[in-house]
């Protein structure tokens, strides 16, 4: 017998738990002006995600799933992107839609139930949500490949979850991509769980990273609450893609420090004690520590950044809850160019249930019920 194939997987951190910075990390540990552009990000993202819960529980939001603990692994991402890429994100990237000029009204939207949310109004190429676990795969692939048919320097970011790695187009994607060398990045987000099922029953494989080798393709792990060191490989596996040398897979390394959605209990399959060991690992405290050692951060400048995110979320959902209602012609419209009679017929029957009133009627003052499981249907 001889061995005929050997891969190792490499695992980048730059910056540690207690916000110590390693020695040989990239330019970017310096530059002050981008570190405090994420960390700000990081922070408008966290109080936005503590805002649309508190929507949700009060019955103006559907149900929503937070990203709380992700925003490392989010900003740092679309950070390393370049405008004109395209982003595949699954439902709970926020943090890396609104680095890339979503609107957080437009997520409250979505999450309200009004499509009306997915037409951005920057990053207009980017993708909207997707809840088929895994099948956003696809699209990303596909995007890259018609980035490489029209000979543009574009790449696609796609993000996969943990457990969306056990699916078939997650393999379907990844394969392609390195077959067709498409300048495509697959972005897993190990946050440990898939609702209730952890990572250790997810899969027998050591890393998630190391699925790359069945396609053929690079497979880095990354600790995922590390701003610099997530920009850091992503950029680096952008530039790979945009000269041609084809698609990566990272794994991102981190912890859904909230439950599944707001129709999820986590306390009820989740040691408590976890989430608690979880948090001394968290990506804010750590950036904000080593900005500190910099020298460019204290507790003042903290707490305006604090009031400052609180007033922008603020007017989103100001903007959100006056938004009026969308037509119920919209259910039907964008669906066919010559719609069939059957949906004609509903279209009129939902016209008659709105009162006769087609147009803007009320707000999104009121979403259903805290429980609700609209609209994602997880
Ligand atoms: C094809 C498909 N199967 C099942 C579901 C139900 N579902 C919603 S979220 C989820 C778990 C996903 O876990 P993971 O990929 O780790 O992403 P995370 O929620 O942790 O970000 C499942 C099974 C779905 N949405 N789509
Ligand atoms: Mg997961």
């Amino acid at each position: 017998m001889k061995t005929v194939a050997e891969f190792e997987i490499k695992y980048c951190q730059f910056l540690d738990a207690e916000g110590n910075l390693a020695a040989g990390a990239p330019p970017l540990a310096t530059d002050t002006g981008e570190l405090l552009k994420m960390y700000r990000y990081m922070t408008l993202v966290r109080t936005f995600d503590a805002k649309a819960i508190n929507l949700q529980r009060t019955g103006k939001l559907g149900t929503y799933a937070s990203c709380l603990g992700h925003e490392a692994a989010h900003v740092g991402v679309a950070a390393a992107m370049q405008p004109d890429d395209v982003l595949v994100p699954v439902y709970r990237e926020f943090g890396a839609q609104i680095w890339r000029g979503v609107k957080m009204s437009s997520i409250l939207l979505y999450w309200g139930g009004d499509e009306r949310g997915s037409n951005f109004t920057a990053a207009r190429e980017d993708f909207a949500w997707c809840v088929p676990i895994a099948s956003q795969m696809l699209h990303g692939a596909g995007v890259a490949m018609a980035f490489k048919i029209k000979g543009e320097k574009r790449c696609s970011v796609t993000y996969i979850g943990d457990g969306g790695t056990s699916e078939g187009a997650f393999y379907e994607g990844i394969n392609v991509a390195g077959a067709r060398a498409l300048p495509a990045v697959f972005v897993v987000v190990n946050n440990g769980w898939a609702i209730s099922v952890p990572i250790e029953n997810q899969t027998a494989t050591k890393t998630l990273a190391q699925k790359a080798v069945a396609a053929g393709i690079p497979g880095v792990q990354v600790d995922g609450n590390d701003p610099i060191a997530v920009r850091h490989t992503v950029s680096e596996a952008l530039a790979r893609a945009r000269s041609g040398g084809g698609p990566t897979l990272i794994e991102a390394l981190t912890y859904r420090l909230s439950d599944h959605t707001t129709a999820d209990d986590a306390s009820r399959y989740r040691d408590p004690g976890e989430v608690k060991e979880a948090w001394t690992r968290e990506p804010l405290s750590r950036l904000r520590a080593y900005l500190k050692k910099l020298r460019v951060w204290d507790d003042a400048r903290e707490e305006a950044l604090k009031s400052e995110c609180a007033r922008e979320v603020e007017a989103a959902v100001d903007e959100y809850l006056s938004a009026p209602k969308p037509s119920t012609d919209e259910m039907f419209d964008h669906l066919f160019a010559h719609p069939p009679q059957s949906l004609l017929q509903q279209r009129e029957l939902a016209r008659r249930y709105a009162g006769g009133d087609d147009t803007a009627a009320g707000s999104h003052r009121g979403v259903g019920s805290p429980d609700d499981n609209s609209p994602a249907g997880h």
